[in-house]
């Protein structure tokens, strides 16, 4: 049977022989939140936005709502394995964006991809709770992050806790987190930008490039409330930005419009937390 024959109403002209050149595919290396609000779900749907191709590789399923984190369970290391395996020997990532990786083995994995070439330019958001405050990774991953992956990063985002975990610094104010940037790049980081979304007051964001502190200043938009998944966003956003050819500074400024604009209309699907939505992607 001819094919045409099988699919009456599709014009075949439009399977091409060769991949398509001109479509851009980012990887996320990350958990899953049920909820839809944080992790692979976040990071696709705005890799989506930005019109670029999203995969994924999963390091964790959570059962998650908008009220919080009720259970965990980590991936082995031979299932990311086999995910990079075959994500990589057909496509290549022209960025990786890793979220939560829950295990040293995982960012070992991570790691030993990275090495190959074949994830592209890394860039690390280096989850380790939840927005509710549920430890998502323990310490050991946090150190295992700063021996491996962060020296061989093109960005890494974390927010303030973060930022103090992997540095060992007390953060409570602008030199400190300036100083942890610092620290990070100081560390293997080719940029390394502390989120300052958790600040009473303005968020101003820390960028270190290895030449210069830059302040990201933003706008504080809607309540003080908790909003679940920001950190993904903006760090996906970013990621995405990078794909598309922007240099780290501008990558960031770009991210940082388009969460303020996600966190203004943000959207209350459950009875807990709000997540961060572009409205214009729906209806
Ligand atoms: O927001 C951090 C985060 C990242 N990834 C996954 C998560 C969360 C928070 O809950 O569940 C999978």
């Amino acid at each position: 049977m001819e094919q045409a024959d099988r699919c009456p109403h599709m014009d075949m002209s439009i399977f091409m022989e060769k991949p398509d050149a001109m479509i851009i595919k980012v990887l996320t290396i990350a958990g899953s939140d049920s909820g839809n609000g944080a992790g692979i779900q976040a990071d696709l749907r705005i890799f989506h936005y930005l019109g670029l191709y999203g995969l994924s590789a999963l390091t964790a399923v959570t059962a998650q709502n908008t009220l919080g984190v009720q259970a965990v369970f980590p991936s082995p290391r031979r299932q990311l394995a086999a995910q990079l395996r075959s994500i990589t020997s057909d496509m290549r990532p022209v960025v990786t964006k890793t979220g939560m990786l829950p295990a040293v083995d995982i960012i070992d994995e991570v790691y030993e991809n990275a090495l190959t070439g074949a994830l592209g330019q890394l860039v690390i958001d280096p989850v380790l709770a939840s927005t509710g405050g549920v430890r998502l990774v323990n310490d050991e991953c946090a150190q295992q992050l700063m021996k491996k992956l962060i020296p061989v990063c093109r960005l890494v985002t974390p927010n303030l806790d973060e930022a103090a975990l992997l540095t060992g610094r007390r953060i409570n104010n602008g030199k400190d987190a300036s100083d942890a940037a610092r620290d990070l790049v100081a560390n293997g980081a080719e940029a390394a930008c502390v989120t300052g979304g958790h600040w009473q007051g303005e968020p101003v964001d820390y960028l270190f490039d290895g030449l210069e502190i830059t302040e990201l200043s933003g706008k504080r938009v809607g309540s003080s409330e908790r909003i679940h998944g920001t950190g993904c966003f903006f760090s996906a956003a970013a990621a995405g930005y990078l794909a598309l050819g922007k240099d780290v500074p501008d990558a960031l400024a770009k991210a940082k419009s388009l969460i303020e604009i996600a966190i203004r209309d943000a959207v209350r699907p459950g009875e807990g937390m709000p997540v961060p939505w572009l409205k214009s992607l729906s209806r």
